[in-house]
């Protein structure tokens, strides 16, 4: 059931019908599969300096059948969508981080991916890079994570994640590693469950930005149908419980008119008590023309950035 309706949405054949598709900005629509998250906890401290809109103004809502899926419609500023772009594309993807293009060595050991793109207008190293992995490091034969295969986490995306899973009742969790995807519109995820962390109790939180894409969240086996889900720019999926446990996968990304990373929505006053917003030189010039190549990625791709615990609390290694 999971590869019919993963090859129903996959195909370029013919247009997918996507009433089905449950749509978090249309929730007159949907309100019969979907409901407010009631547990959330108030995080309280502004969180704007970490991209975040005031918590009182956050919507969380469950899937009223899989009450596990947690979705949280964008709580990012515009701001804040473009400090996570710009991480993903130019820093996330420096060394000691793995990507997939390392056995190709393509990138000298003293240039990055993002500048090599950049310098060069490399765009077919541009579109080759498809994860970038985070602290410890997936390793994609074994599915086992390894002491010797670990880097620092990257302290914003834990600070970023601390907070999220805090909203949503999770106080403790320790953010380890993580996968930050990249997909153009031709991209897909085939239907796969998550598995390699010794905590699977611990939430799996993933944020996404640039284009939409279609979502499936099936069951423990293949054989339960999925639900569908549309992904917006700056929405969060956590996957709690039972929902950490199931099939899911990304059979198609769509080209959105959204975009709201372009809406410059600063201020610099506000962003002058922001440190690790105002140390970056996008923000502090405030020169539109830095942003442009981001935003140039941006229109025709989707980047998922999924945080997941490995240890058990209070482990500090395996
Ligand atoms: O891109 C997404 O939303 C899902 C990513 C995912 O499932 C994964 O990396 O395991």
């Amino acid at each position: 059931m999971f590869k019919d309706s993963f090859k129903y949405y996959k195909t370029k054949a013919s247009v997918p019908d996507l009433s089905d598709v449950i749509d978090i900005y249309d929730l007159n629509k949907f309100d019969y599969k979907v409901q407010l998250f009631k547990k959330s906890r108030n995080i309280g401290a502004n969180n704007e300096c970490i991209g975040l809109i005031p918590f009182e103004n956050w919507e969380i809502y469950e899937l009223k059948e899989k009450p596990d899926l947690i979705y949280i419609k964008t709580p990012f500023t515009s701001f804040g969508q473009r400090y996570w772009t710009i991480q993903c594309l130019e820093n996330y993807t420096k060394k000691p981080n793995k990507l997939n293009l390392d056995p190709f060595n393509e990138i000298p050991s003293n240039e990055s991916w993002w500048e090599m793109c950049q310098k060069y207008k490399n765009f077919q190293l541009l579109k080759k890079l498809r994860w970038a992995t985070l602290g410890y490091h997936h390793n994609w034969d074994t599915k086992v994570y390894t002491e010797d295969f670990r880097n620092e986490f990257p302290s914003d995306l834990g600070l970023l994640s601390k907070i999220v899973a805090k909203a949503i009742g999770y106080d403790y969790f320790e953010p380890q590693a993580a996968i930050v995807n990249f997909y153009h519109l031709d991209s897909t995820l085939s239907g796969h469950t998550d598995h390699s962390e010794i905590n699977l109790e611990a939430p799996l939180i993933s944020f996404s930005f640039g284009q939409s894409a279609i979502f499936l969240l099936g069951g423990k086996t293949l054989e339960e149908k999925p639900t569908p889900l549309l992904i917006h720019s700056g929405d969060i999926i956590i996957m709690t419980k039972e929902a950490r446990l199931c099939y899911h996968g990304i059979p198609r990304i769509l080209k959105t008119d959204n975009t709201p990373w372009n809406t410059n929505n600063f201020s610099e006053e506000k962003l002058a008590n922001c440190g690790i917003f105002s140390d970056h030189a996008i923000f502090k010039s405030q020169n539109e023309e830095l942003w442009k190549p981001f935003g140039q990625y941006l229109n025709n791709s989707r980047i998922n950035m999924n945080v997941r615990q490995v240890l058990p609390s209070g482990q500090s290694s395996l």
